[in-house]
């Protein structure tokens, strides 16, 4: 089946990304106050927190409420050289090629007793940092992949002139310290991010920033926060900002008492879940619901676009295979309507058959032939 989709945790060393992830997937990856704690790369599920999923629970009292979760990657720190194979290296450019987007980590908390790369807090330029690291490995990649094409245009150089017009381009462009995602040559036929493209450029990956501040700077993050956000939106992408330490905290307290001290803070929400839900938003996401005979009500993740019948496969094979129909409410309907009995009275059912564009915040029952 399809496979689970990942956020990597990147970022330079001992900027909070593993008390990130700790605090998202309570995973107890090694946190420590030095560099490369994390040689590992660890994989660990978050729970997407959804008001939808509790107002249903309410509606059918089930057994079971089971949220639906996004995969976050831990990657170890990542520092000048290494593209080159210094620090931890090539390996961690891997555990990056990996995943699907990039939750990237920058340092906006001061504090004396946790030592950072350079002396002083510079945002800009840590991301430069990390940036050009992943140009230089991507440079590298395609490098290899000019070669190999010049090797197989020997025999048919006709076959073989718009792609490689194509990738001269793309290294040119990351040769001048650019990041392939705003490479855009006007060829059609390849694609940076297109699916089947085995080039998977570290810098064409999705990507959002998370400002770790110190508590102090919170709600709003304060002036280091504020240049994360200026290159977020030059890129046109999503800062979340937070307090990865207040966030751990937070998340072994009390629900009540966590919210009461987060108004008290100017915090709408726990930081964790906007970072979940901007990573939902990067990878276009949606969630659909299932209410299995009142036992269970249960949220699946579903990429924006996706068919009934892919949805039946990410809760059953065998309702994949044996696809009859689709019984599908919205959430919001189904609320109103107060009981499933009720929305059918009223017509807010809908029979949809297998190439169903599935909306976000549907509830579907599959009806489905047993093998
Ligand atoms: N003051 C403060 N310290 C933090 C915050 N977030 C993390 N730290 C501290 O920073 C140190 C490094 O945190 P880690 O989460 O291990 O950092 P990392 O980015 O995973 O580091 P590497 O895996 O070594 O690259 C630890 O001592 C944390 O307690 C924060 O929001 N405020
Ligand atoms: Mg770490």
């Amino acid at each position: 089946m399809s496979m689970s989709l990942q956020i990597g945790i990147v970022g330079l060393p001992n900027v909070g990304k593993s008390t990130v992830f700790n605090a998202l997937t309570k995973a107890g990856a090694a946190v420590a106050g030095y560099p490369f704690t994390t040689i590992d790369p660890n994989v660990g599920v978050a729970e997407v927190d959804d008001r939808r999923l509790r107002d249903l629970a309410a509606l059918v009292g089930p057994e079971r409420v089971v949220p639906t979760t996004i995969q976050f990657v831990d990657i170890a720190g990542l520092v000048k050289g290494a593209s080159r194979g210094e620090g931890l290296g090539n390996q961690f450019l891997g555990y990056i090629r990996n995943v699907d987007a990039i939750a990237m980590v920058v340092r906006c908390f001061r504090d004396p007793d946790v030592a950072h790369v350079s002396a002083a807090l510079d945002p800009q330029a840590d991301i430069e940092t990390i940036d050009l690291e992943l140009i230089l490995a991507d440079l590298a990649t395609v490098e290899r992949r000019i070669e190999k094409v010049k090797s197989m245009a020997k025999a048919r150089p006709k076959d073989y002139e718009a792609q490689l017009a194509w990738l001269t381009g793309l290294r040119q462009h990351l040769d001048s310290g650019a990041r392939a995602d705003s490479y855009n040559q006007a060829d059609s036929r390849f694609e940076i991010r297109g699916s089947g493209n085995e080039l998977n450029l570290l810098t064409a990956k999705p990507r959002l920033y998370v400002a770790n501040v110190g508590e102090e700077d919170l709600p709003d993050g304060g002036e280091l926060a504020a240049q994360v956000a200026e290159t977020a939106a030059a890129e046109g992408t999503e800062v979340v900002v937070l307090c990865a330490l207040l966030e751990t905290e937070l998340a072994e307290w009390p629900p009540d008492e966590a919210a009461a001290y987060r108004a008290e803070v100017g915090l709408r929400e726990s930081g964790l879940q906007t970072l979940v839900k901007a990573g939902y938003r990067l990878l276009n996401l949606i969630t659909f619901f299932t209410i299995t005979g009142g036992k269970e009500v249960r949220a699946w993740t579903l990429r924006q676009g996706s068919r009934a019948l892919e949805a039946a496969g990410k809760v059953h094979t065998d309702m994949q295979r044996g696809f009859i129909r689709a019984e599908v409410v919205s959430c919001e309907d189904l609320i109103a309507a107060g009981s499933l009995a009720a929305a059918r009275e009223k017509g807010l059912l809908r029979l949809e058959g297998r190439d169903y564009v599935v909306q976000d915040g549907d509830v579907i029952h599959f009806r489905f032939s047993p093998p």
